[in-house]
């Protein structure tokens, strides 16, 4: 059984953070990701703090086992959410989009476990400063909100850079990718994309059959106009973007083309005006499954790699 220090640091059976994906990372997907041995994690992206609340109470209903909230900093309510956190003393909280320096005092004195996402060393070596308690190296092969770093060439950089535990996440599908981030010397992985065809997963059935029949040059990268590359499927919508960004439109317009995208593509799996965030593995995400079945699958294909199995080695 693959087990890493982090296992133990967090209560958990297996190294595997699932992404906390804005308008997706619900209750039910958490608490099945948590159920399989793994870190779910609820987003609260939504900045609807009520509705936070109700996600954190309803995971904790569906499951006895720890689960994280991911809370995007360049989101709406952020100080509310992350004194609401704190009050309901959920076990872990993962940050993205921006530094949590001024929040982890708060959350480590309610015992939370504080892990940022950071997309660079010098962000990795102030938080860890700061008293995080592990980072996600995040490349930008992932979904969504993307930096500029490849999971490759940064995972490595932050693990020598701190002497807190990595967890690697952008590009990470299957047990090949894991025992990979385990060679660049992560402790543990954070997948995103391959928990969207989870069966507890709840987004629009287009989601889905959009993202099984998507292969490795499927998705492109919007919005570095704004300063706010997303990585999404290729899509009326993301191609209009992509376009759009190279013409005369003002910022203000562009900035209004992306406004209820999200939403279009999740809850009414809008082909024309939906923006399908997916990383760029999303080729070897091929059938929906049990969140408990992804996980024993891929640490399955990850032992057999790492105890020697690797394909073409003599
Ligand atoms: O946050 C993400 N991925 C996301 S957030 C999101 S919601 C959204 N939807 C539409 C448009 C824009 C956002 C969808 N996907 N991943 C974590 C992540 N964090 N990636 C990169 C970063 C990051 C970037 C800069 C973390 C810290 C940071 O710090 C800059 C600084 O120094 O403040």
């Amino acid at each position: 059984m693959i087990t890493t220090p982090i296992c133990e640091m967090l209560g958990i059976k297996y190294p595997i953070f699932q992404g906390g994906m804005a308008h997706i990372s619900d209750a039910k997907l958490a608490a099945a990701v948590s159920n399989g041995g793994g870190l779910g994690i609820i987003s609260a992206a939504s900045g609807n703090v009520a509705e936070i609340e109700k996600q954190i109470d309803m995971t904790k209903k569906l499951t006895d086992n720890p689960f994280g909230v991911n809370i995007m900093l360049m989101g709406n309510n952020i100080d509310e959410i992350a004194e609401l956190v704190a009050q309901k003393r959920v076990d872990v909280v993962t940050t993205g989009a921006g530094n949590p320096d001024k929040y982890i005092e708060m959350w480590k004195s309610a015992g939370i476990k504080v892990i940022p996402v950071i997309p660079s060393t010098a962000l990795a070596k102030m938080v860890a400063r700061t008293g995080a308690d592990a980072v996600i190296a995040e490349g930008g092969e992932s979904g969504g909100h993307v930096g500029d770093m490849t999971t490759m060439a940064l995972v490595p950089q932050v693990c020598d850079a701190v002497d807190i535990p990595v967890i690697a996440a952008g590009g990470i599908a299957d047990g090949r990718g894991v025992a990979a981030a385990f060679a660049l010397g992560a402790q543990a992985v954070q997948i995103g994309t391959r928990f969207l065809v989870a069966e507890e997963c709840s987004i629009h059935e287009n989601y889905k059959k959009k993202l099984l029949k998507a292969n490795d040059t499927s998705t492109i990268v919007t919005g570095r106009r704004l300063g706010h590359p997303v990585r999404s499927l290729k899509s009326p919508f993301s191609r209009n973007y992509a376009k759009a960004e190279y013409t005369q439109i003002s910022d203000e317009e562009l900035e209004q083309m992306a406004i209820g995208s999200l939403r279009a593509a999740v809850v009414d799996g809008d082909d024309k005006n939906g923006s399908f965030l997916a990383g760029q593995i999303s080729g070897l995400v091929n059938k929906e499954q049990k969140a408990s079945e992804i996980i024993e699958e891929i640490f399955a294909e990850a032992e057999v790699i790492l105890n020697g199995g690797t394909k073409w080695l003599k």
